[in-house]
């Protein structure tokens, strides 16, 4: 996944201040690094998959996509959350700059790969918010997982944070429409939308675990 960075066009932009130059190149260093994190958390999680399905006959995961924050948005969470721009600063307060999400068939995929991936023995679990367990007030349902993982560069090992968000399909859809509404502006009464969406989380909820008991009863007669 290419970074949505360039540094040709950014020193292009900024005039060929030494200074700038060198920010911009260890920015792409961090970038680079934050992308290959991702990429051994998505193979790690494709492994496992490949596994399951082997054993159990099923794949647990429907899709995996990775992502690293823009720039811009980098910018914007430091700035607001009153950070120093530098690139200690980012290393060391945002979890997410690096983001793996996948998307597991049933509630009961989502925490045996969980397990599965925090029980390999390169992987350091920093942080664990499982919002399936506990939902956020809006409905929103996901579990978090913020991991260390390291990678293995030229001349140095690194360990890297990357935010894993895991959900079913259902969540995901959920998750994607109530992101959409949330940046929309001029939306009609928001009060409105708000209770229906959490209405919808509730019945999704409730049709993941009714299929989830569907697929327990059809896989004892397989
Ligand atoms: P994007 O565009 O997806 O990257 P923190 O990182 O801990 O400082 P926060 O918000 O407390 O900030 O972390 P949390 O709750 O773990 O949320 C991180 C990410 O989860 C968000 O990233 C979203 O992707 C997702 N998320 C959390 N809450 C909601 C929600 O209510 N609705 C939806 N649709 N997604 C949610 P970003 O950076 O907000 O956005």
């Amino acid at each position: 996944m290419p970074t949505e960075y360039n540094i040709a066009e950014l020193v292009q932009k900024l005039g060929n201040n030494k200074e700038i130059f060198e920010s911009a190149k260890e920015f792409q260093d961090m970038m680079m690094r934050y992308e290959c994190a991702a990429m051994e958390i998505e193979t790690k999680i494709k492994i496992l998959n490949e596994e399951f399905s082997l054993r159990t006959q099923r794949n647990p995961i429907e899709s995996i996509k990775s992502r690293i924050k823009s720039p811009a948005s980098i910018y914007e969470k430091m700035s607001r959350k009153g950070y120093d721009m530098t690139i200690e600063a980012m290393e060391q307060h945002l979890s997410d700059i690096a983001g793996v999400r996948v998307i597991c068939s049933f509630p009961e995929d989502i925490y045996a790969v969980a397990r599965l991936i925090t029980e390999q023995d390169d992987i350091i679990i920093l942080e664990i918010k499982d919002y399936i367990a506990k939902p956020k007030e809006n409905g929103y349902r996901s579990l978090h997982l913020i991991v260390a993982v390291p990678i293995f560069l030229a001349n140095e090992k690194r360990n890297m944070k990357v935010e894993i968000q895991f959900r079913t399909i259902a969540m995901d859809f959920w998750a994607s429409l109530e992101h959409k509404v949330k940046y929309k502006k001029n939306v009609e009464n928001p009060e409105e939308i708000a209770r229906e969406l959490k209405e919808c989380a509730d019945i999704i909820t409730s049709v993941d675990y009714r299929m989830q008991e569907i697929e327990h009863k059809t896989s004892v007669i397989e």
